[in-house]
């Protein structure tokens, strides 16, 4: 079902969401409710933005994001399924798996108790799909956009036999700037460094920013903080079935490379990536399922 009528007619609630969709044919899921505002493109059950009734923008996305079938979009909160960075034995497959590029579909919406907008997106499997993973393990992705945007990766294990999943919420946060903000709640962890040949270090106290910074952190589970003073504020990040967190941001070489982070984009993000990365893969049995949850909340300081 992917005709904007029917798709408003089945899942549109009146003063919380509607669909729309663009020259291109990409359908969006438009949120305003009195909490919050928000934006999700079907392909990939991707997350574009989102800020809190009188909050600037908690969710960075690129000015230079292209939107097109197939194709990766810069910003937002990328699902990264059913395996995150290379894929291990086929450098062919594409880089973070391939569910943010592939159609989802709308599975349910309702509006909450306490004014909040609930959406399920299911991803949509074809031929293309099961030609890079044959697993029966369907996937899902809840969203509750509020006050809080809390997301939740649902992967059930429909087949008979174990199966190991690596996945991130590969969330972009909009900062006042890259070389103002630090980050909370790694401190004393070890990490991988990925700039360069990939390093095992440790980080001393918080996180701040000086250069390309790609890491993998292992047995992160405590809440991570964004400090921002520029913008005055924090963002806390919550998060449950994840033991494994990635702090990235390109600085400006790669950035200039990579094309679509915008003129200065790179000093207005910074990604803090809830995942099951490196060795915190999940293994599902036959019949399990593993759920990936984050709760991003802002706190003015
Ligand atoms: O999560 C960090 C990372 O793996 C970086 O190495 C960089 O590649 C980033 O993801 C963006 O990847 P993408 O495939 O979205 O361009």
């Amino acid at each position: 079902m992917t005709d904007i009528y029917t798709l408003n007619q089945r899942y549109g609630i009146q003063d919380h969401l509607h669909f729309t969709a663009d020259a291109n044919g990409m359908i969006y899921a438009e949120v305003k409710n009195r909490l919050a505002e928000a934006r999700i493109a079907l392909q990939g059950a991707h997350l574009l933005t989102w800020a809190p009734t009188g909050t600037a923008p908690v969710i960075w996305l690129s000015e230079a994001a292209k939107f097109a079938a197939g194709k990766s979009v810069r910003g937002g909160v990328p699902v990264c399924w059913p395996w995150f960075g290379a894929h291990p034995t086929q450098p062919s497959f594409p880089a973070h798996g391939y569910a943010r590029t592939v159609p989802w579909q709308v599975l349910a919406t309702s509006a909450t108790q306490d004014g909040a907008t609930r959406l399920v997106f299911g991803l949509v499997e074809s031929d293309a799909t099961r030609a890079q993973w044959a697993h029966a393990t369907p996937v899902e992705l809840h969203l509750t956009i509020g006050t809080h945007l809390e997301c939740e990766l649902v992967t059930r294990n429909a087949g008979t036999g174990a199966v190991t999943v690596g996945d991130a919420l590969h969330t972009y946060f909009a900062i006042s700037d890259i070389r103002a903000i630090k980050v909370l709640g790694l401190e004393g962890l070890d990490y991988i460094d990925k700039v360069g040949p990939s390093t095992l270090r440790k980080q001393q106290d918080a996180v701040t920013f000086e250069s390309e910074t790609d890491r993998i952190y292992v047995e992160s589970v405590a809440d991570c903080v964004i400090v921002d003073p520029g913008l005055k504020r924090c963002i806390r990040i919550q998060k449950r079935g994840s033991r494994s967190s990635v702090v990235w941001n390109p600085w400006i070489e790669k950035a200039t490379k990579m094309g679509d982070l915008g003129e200065d984009g790179y000093l207005k993000m910074v990604c803090v990536e809830s995942t099951n990365a490196a060795d915190d893969v999940v293994n599902i049995h036959a019949g399990g399922e593993h759920r990936l949850w984050v709760r991003y909340s802002v706190e003015a300081i």
